[in-house]
């Protein structure tokens, strides 16, 4: 029988959407997403998708002087991929987005398919006094949040980024984004394999079930051929089940706090590393392999951790 594909997990250490309110794990300071992203990679992340947030107040950065800090700290330590965000902001224009990507020339950054309504407000009623003052506003703000992808944008970004050779995170937040990222893939803006990252119940996004999963995968078999690889990331409680299905499904996984504050029902996760260790338990007990940093490389064709700017 052939042997299976090797998994690869993402970890996504902190995100924009989640407060210091919401989790003491939850790491913002330069130390604390250092600390995490080296422990998170020990557990077996390959892949470490990175935010950055001000140091003080957790306020979430696209700032390059937020980041450096903590890339160098850690590529000291690890050899895991490190993977930096464009979209930190919702209300940033696309070159500001981009600008850490621009400056660090890392092996992966993220890139987000196509414009929809990105909402968290529901999350502020859960809480009753905040950590920061920004807090409040910036959660119950999001409900009038457009995140702004355009084709103009998405092309811009993807030819101001083109002469690093960074490989991309396409994140797919509805079937249309597919339709987008082949049209693009068709004008030369990217290159194959492409990696899609199905992102599964954001407010205003696609929901998080197994249909909606397949629908997708369906899709992508149908746009991309053998040209892309796929991981799941799901937002809350549906982290864990969704990443289960898709690593069961022949798909790679992205767990963390960014997107999911909790381990299990009603448990706030210790640690973005403590995640980590719970789904690679589960896919090496269902029997599949996780992809260490070199074979995430091989996999997706990454241009090497000699190759960046930090
Ligand atoms: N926060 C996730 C829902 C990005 O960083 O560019 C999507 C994300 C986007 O990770
Ligand atoms: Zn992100």
């Amino acid at each position: 029988m052939a042997r299976k594909p090797k998994t690869i997990i993402t970890c996504a250490l902190t995100g924009a959407i989640h407060t210091p309110t919401m989790s003491d794990a939850l790491p913002y300071t330069y130390d604390q997403i250092s600390e995490q992203a080296i422990a998170a990679a020990e557990a077996g992340a390959a892949i470490l998708h990175l935010h950055a947030r001000n140091n003080e107040t957790g306020f979430p950065s696209i700032d390059p002087k937020d980041f450096s800090p903590f890339l160098s700290r850690i590529k000291q330590a690890t050899d895991a991929v490190v993977n930096i965000s464009t979209g930190g902001s919702l209300t940033a224009t696309i070159q500001e987005r981009i600008t850490p990507a621009k400056t660090f020339s890392p092996e992966m950054c993220s890139m987000n398919m196509g414009s929809l309504n990105f909402s968290f407000h529901g999350l502020a009623a859960r809480y009753k006094a905040w950590k920061f003052d920004w807090e409040k506003a910036y959660v119950e703000g999001s409900e009038g949040n457009i995140f702004r992808n355009t084709f103009k944008d998405i092309k811009e970004a993807a030819q101001t980024l083109a002469p690093h050779g960074i490989k991309f995170e396409h994140e797919i937040y509805d079937v249309g984004h597919l339709y987008n990222l082949k049209s693009m893939l068709d004008q030369g803006l990217f290159q194959a394999p492409i990696f899609l990252q199905f992102v599964l119940g954001i407010q205003g996004g696609i929901g998080a079930d197994v249909e909606n999963l397949v629908f997708l995968k369906r899709t992508a078999d149908k746009l991309f051929g053998d040209q892309y690889h796929w991981s799941v990331l799901a937002a809350g409680a549906a982290q864990i089940p969704m990443a289960v299905t898709a690593s069961q499904m022949g798909g790679h996984v992205r767990v963390g706090l960014e997107d999911s504050l909790f381990i299990a029902r009603g448990e706030l996760a210790t640690s973005n590393a403590q995640q980590v260790a719970k789904i690679r338990r589960i896919i090496e007990d269902l029997g599949n392999a996780v992809a260490t940093p070199d074979e995430a490389r091989e996999i997706l064709a990454l241009k090497g951790g000699d190759q960046v700017k930090f």
